[in-house]
């Protein structure tokens, strides 16, 4: 696609001076695209296949950023590099489509900025844990009815459980006799993979305007000072709880491993990379949660992994069309490494859980 139409479209005529394709996520098309005034934005296409109403999707992330500015102007506080900026096209939408049909949204590129795939600074790791924390306290008085589900059961275990299952049966591609003990595994597991949802059909856990995607690399930092900038990737922002946005993190951001690690002697969870998230995710939310919650945290870096986990092997059995793949059979080599380390986190349950009741 040729970008310059596109930013066009956004009222932006100027010459393109550089484009580079950023491939870190697993979900959308991005591209950092600088102009020859000096500007720089994030261009990115928004994937139909698993956003299937892009127009909802765009109005809940206007919506939200729009209430993150303004608490921080409220506060004093500097707006640019701490919230995402979209830009409005020339037909008043925030968002254009181009004439494949494709989606497209425009916002500023954080300069000076960075993501980490993997974190070893625990301060860094602090810093992650207060962002992602401190992004739920600033939605925390949000109206939580504005926003639409842009991906219907996004976290519902149960539901992940039963499409691995589908999966399974349907075998479209082939691919289940191969990966037998590893649906074996996954499937002993379901229990305690589900058991925050059904608290939360219960009553027992309080929905909240949660980020729903807390990888550690949806957070930007500061090249110089790692200071966290802003939460990114705000997509899937909807109700959710605050332990799978706690449980999200540690998944990635806690692990000593790269998500496609294969060697399974690397993959573990740290506790000490835990303890330092921990403490900065509670720095902002800990007098907000309810007791159910506090006791819970730990469970969702469980329930997350053994999710994900499940969506990368549901994704492989169904012929790797969910999550973007740099090298074929990653989806396998995830689903693989997300059980060993969801299996160590079990093992790490009460070590998890002591380390919380020190930190509060
Ligand atoms: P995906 O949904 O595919 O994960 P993201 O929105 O997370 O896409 O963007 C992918 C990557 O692009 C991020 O991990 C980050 O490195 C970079 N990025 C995204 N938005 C910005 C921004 N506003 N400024 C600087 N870098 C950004
Ligand atoms: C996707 O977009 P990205 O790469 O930050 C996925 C998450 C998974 C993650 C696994 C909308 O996140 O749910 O946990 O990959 N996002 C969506 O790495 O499905
Ligand atoms: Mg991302």
């Amino acid at each position: 696609m040729d970008l310059s139409k596109v930013a066009k479209l956004f009222g932006i005529n100027n010459k393109i001076v550089e484009e580079e394709h950023i491939t870190i996520g697993h979900i959308n098309v991005t591209y950092r695209v600088k102009f020859d005034d000096d500007k720089e934005y994030i261009m990115q296409r928004i994937n139909k296949y698993v956003f299937k109403d892009p127009v909802s999707l765009m109005n809940n992330i206007i919506l939200t950023t729009t209430h993150i500015r303004n608490e921080l102007t409220r506060k004093n506080m500097p707006v640019d590099r701490y919230v995402l900026s979209f830009i409005k096209a020339l037909d008043g939408n925030y968002y254009v489509i181009d004439s494949e049909n494709e989606y497209w949204r425009m916002y500023h590129y954080i300069t000076h900025s960075l993501t980490y795939n993997v974190m070893d600074n625990m301060d860094i790791i602090e810093n992650c844990g207060y962002a992602f924390g401190n992004f739920q306290c600033q939605l925390s008085n949000f109206n939580a009815s504005l926003l639409s589900e842009t991906i219907p059961n996004f976290h519902n275990t149960i539901s992940r459980f039963e499409n691995l299952k589908k999966a399974k049966e349907k075998d479209e591609f082939n691919r289940f006799e191969s990966v037998k003990d590893l649906y074996d595994e996954y499937l002993k597991l379901e229990e305690i993979s589900t058991r925050m949802t059904r608290m939360l059909n219960n009553n027992e856990l309080p929905l909240r305007v949660t980020h729903n995607d807390t990888k550690c690399n949806n957070v930007l930092f500061d090249l110089t000072t790692n200071e966290p900038l802003s939460v990114i990737d705000l997509d899937t922002v909807m109700p959710g709880l605050a332990g799978f946005d706690f449980g999200d993190s540690i998944r990635t951001g806690a692990a000593n491993n790269r998500e496609d690690e294969s060697d399974p002697t690397k993959i573990y969870l740290c506790l000490d990379k835990f303890r330092a998230f921990a403490k900065g995710f509670l720095k902002t939310t800990k007098d907000s949660l309810t007791k159910n919650e506090i006791d819970t945290l730990a469970l969702g870096a469980i329930t997350m992994t053994l999710e994900c986990g499940s969506r990368f092997l549901t994704d492989y059995l169904e012929g790797d069309v969910y999550f973007h793949e740099k090298y074929k059979g990653q989806n396998l080599i995830r689903a693989k490494s997300q059980l060993i380390l969801g299996k160590d986190m079990i093992n790490k349950l009460d070590q998890m859980n002591a380390i919380i009741q020190e930190l509060l």
